[in-house]
């Protein structure tokens, strides 16, 4: 079997925060995903391809191996739960907290709190964390809009510089998680592709080791 790795990545800012330290590996895509349709990017090695897909596929992607590695958030994979992969290295990028948000000022409803989310399995565990019984109502995005139309009382969203939340009148409250990038690895490409994979895992390794300095 040939050593070719395939590396699975979503567009966006993992894409852009996972470039230098790719680099850094000596790899450098020839196309660029925020203007080729391209969903296969051919990079400067041949034997080195980049899947393209939305971030929470990833996980799927690189577990059942048509993928041998890929980066997703920490907020992703603690949905997609499951011991499908490895997860040898926070990339420390794309970093975020996961929290719970609402209306500024108001107090805690009394009784069953709605909290809309997408973050449904984390926000389940959350909750139970705390003994509290809640309704979680499921969404796909816009998560902020849901209080503001009476929807649900909380959210639990990924907030970074907290403007977004600002826009709209709602504020952080809890603290669930810190969020980050981290590399995921298919487990049976660890076996069959060890070398290449070790070498690979420590060049992004070095990068980021050497971000941080
Ligand atoms: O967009 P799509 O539905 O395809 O998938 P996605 O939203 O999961 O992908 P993308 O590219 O938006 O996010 C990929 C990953 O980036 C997430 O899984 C997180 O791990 C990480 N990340 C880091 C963030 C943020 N920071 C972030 N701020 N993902 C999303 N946001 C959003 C947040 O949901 C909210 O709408 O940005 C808004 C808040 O930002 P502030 O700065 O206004 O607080
Ligand atoms: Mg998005």
């Amino acid at each position: 079997m040939s050593d070719t790795l395939t590396i699975a990545l979503s567009k966006g800012r993992i894409f852009k925060e996972t470039l230098p330290l790719l680099a850094h590996a000596g790899i450098v895509p020839i196309d660029d995903p925020e203007t080729s349709r391209k969903l296969i990017l051919d990079t400067n090695h041949p034997d080195v391809k980049l899947v393209i897909i939305r971030a929470s596929d990833v996980p799927t992607y690189v577990e059942y191996g048509a993928a041998d590695l890929g980066v997703a958030g920490k907020d992703v994979l603690m949905e997609h739960g499951g011991d499908g992969l490895y997860e040898p290295l926070d990339l420390k990028i794309a970093r975020c907290k996961l929290m719970v948000a609402g209306p500024v000022g108001q107090p805690e409803p009394t009784g069953r709190m709605k909290i809309a989310t997408k973050f449904v399995h984390s926000t389940r565990r959350y909750y139970a964390s705390l003994g509290k019984q809640v309704e979680i109502i499921k969404l796909y995005g816009s998560m902020e809009l849901a209080p503001l139309v009476g929807l649900a009382d909380r959210i639990v969203d990924l907030v970074d510089t907290g403007n977004t939340l600002r826009a709209n009148g709602l504020e952080p409250l809890e603290h669930i998680a810190e969020v980050s990038s981290r590399l995921i690895v298919n487990k049976a490409s660890m076996k069959m592709k060890h070398a290449r994979m070790r070498a690979f895992i420590e060049q992004i390794a070095e990068a980021v080791d050497g971000r941080e300095k």
